[in-house]
């Protein structure tokens, strides 16, 4: 696979380097309490989800320029699928990989990789924040998840965007979920390249999502399907998410 950045991919990064910072989470919280703002899902992470909406839909992550990235990025968590079937499509360098999208959409579809990487893209150099206690910087390349769901077409009950994921913790999948206006936030891609190269499989190859405004865990790796849904309930333990269940991790983790 050859990775070649478009030109309106990095131009566009470029232009969002200079927005203004967000407010940080403290702060957010904050101004969620002082307007009542009622918690929903029960945890603090309804309260910093209301309290972002609030600020608007579209606030943005902060970006940060070339200059300013982490030299070592570090990977957690799984870093290489132990299923036979996603071993298989490494060693063909992902060529017989392809993405599904469906459940409560008009148009299901499957995008191979160079249907993907054939899409807009968008580029965006963003911090990582693992709930663990570090932080790297990163350049991420990727499609707008909005566009993807623009292709296959919500339906009107459609609430959530669910990414199952090919590893695996003791035979429970890895997967995470947003809600709809989270996943066509402008920031919102499933990046197929970091700093420039293809995304490693350490860093979750052949595609991971990238949503810049929430915790490390919510990146998920390895995305094999996303899927539409109305509700969280019905998908692994319900609570939105492989850490989520397992240890009760906000479903919004929201920096
Ligand atoms: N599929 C999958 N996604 C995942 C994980 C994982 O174990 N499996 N770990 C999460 C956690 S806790 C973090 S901090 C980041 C780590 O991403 P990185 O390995 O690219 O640094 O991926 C997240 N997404
Ligand atoms: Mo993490």
């Amino acid at each position: 696979m050859v990775f070649r950045p478009t030109r309106r991919g990095f131009l566009t990064g470029a232009l969002v380097g200079g927005a203004p910072l967000a407010l940080t989470g403290c702060d957010v919280f904050g101004l969620a309490q002082s307007q009542g703002v009622s918690d929903a899902l029960g945890s603090a992470g309804g309260l910093a989800r209301r309290a972002q909406r609030l600020l608007g839909a579209d606030a943005l992550a902060p970006e940060f320029e070339a200059a300013e990235m982490s030299p070592v990025f570090r990977t957690n968590g799984n870093t290489m699928p132990s299923s036979a079937a996603y071993q298989a499509l490494a060693g063909g360098g992902f060529a017989g990989w392809s993405l599904v999208i469906d459940g409560l959409v008009e148009r299901p579809a499957r995008f191979s990789l160079t249907e993907i990487m054939a899409m807009p893209s968008r580029t965006q150099i963003t911090r990582h924040d693992c709930v663990e206690g570090w932080s790297a910087i990163g350049q991420w390349t990727g499609v707008p998840l909005g566009r993807l769901l623009d292709e296959a077409g919500p339906r009107p009950a459609a609430r959530y965007v669910v990414f199952h994921c090919a590893d695996d913790f003791d035979g429970s999948p890895y997967y995470e979920s947003i809600d709809l206006p989270e996943a066509r936030h402008p920031q919102t891609i499933l990046a197929y390249a970091m700093n420039g190269a293809p995304l490693a499989i350490g860093h979750g190859a052949p595609l991971r999502l990238r949503v810049e405004r929430q915790l490390g865990y919510k990146q998920a790796k390895y995305v094999m399907r996303v899927e539409v849904v109305a509700s969280l309930a019905g998908i692994g333990a319900g609570k939105g998410g492989y850490w989520e269940d397992a240890i009760g991790y906000d479903w919004y983790a929201g920096i």
